[in-house]
């Protein structure tokens, strides 16, 4: 997908596998199965203090994955033309945010835990942090 014409029609909600028994859940993740692209760095956000936001940033290549470990959060989705939001509190339940889309995210629950699963390795380059030189890149 050419990451200067996605649109947040192009993230998704992807549910993820769970096993279930009387013990409780369990959800096994491998990358090119139940995740749609290799998994190059797993990360997580937690601690977040009451009313932060994070995010702020498109990139320009990487995929993602955002999963509610515990808690819920929302994220912002935003292709320079149409917002949508989506809440996450589910576990099993990850949001595939696509190339060349800002995002920002909000309202963490006290306790939440966001995952993330990423395509790429860590790479400043990839971001555009600053929301006109995203608005030049994308028109
Ligand atoms: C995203 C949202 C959901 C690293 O050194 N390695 C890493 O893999 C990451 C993700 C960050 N960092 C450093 C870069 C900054 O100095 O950690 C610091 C905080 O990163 P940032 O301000 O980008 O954090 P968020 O929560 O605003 O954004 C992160 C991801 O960066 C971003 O890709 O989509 O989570």
């Amino acid at each position: 997908m050419d990451p200067h014409y996605s649109n947040v029609g192009d993230c998704r909600l992807v549910e993820l596998p769970q096993i279930r028994n009387s013990a409780g859940n369990l959800t096994a993740l491998n990358g090119g199965q139940d995740i749609p692209f290799p998994i190059a760095r797993v990360y997580y956000i937690y601690d977040v203090p009451g009313g932060s936001v994070r995010g702020g940033h498109a990139h320009r290549d990487l995929l993602q994955i955002i999963i509610s470990l515990s808690g819920s959060f929302e994220v912002v989705l935003d292709d320079g033309k149409t917002k949508k939001t989506i809440s996450l509190n589910k576990p099993n339940i990850g949001l595939l945010v696509c190339p060349g889309i800002w995002r920002d995210l909000q309202n963490f629950s006290s306790g939440s835990v966001c995952l993330v699963l990423a395509s790429l390795p860590y790479f400043e380059a990839d971001y555009i942090r600053d929301y006109n030189k995203f608005l030049e890149w994308k028109f």
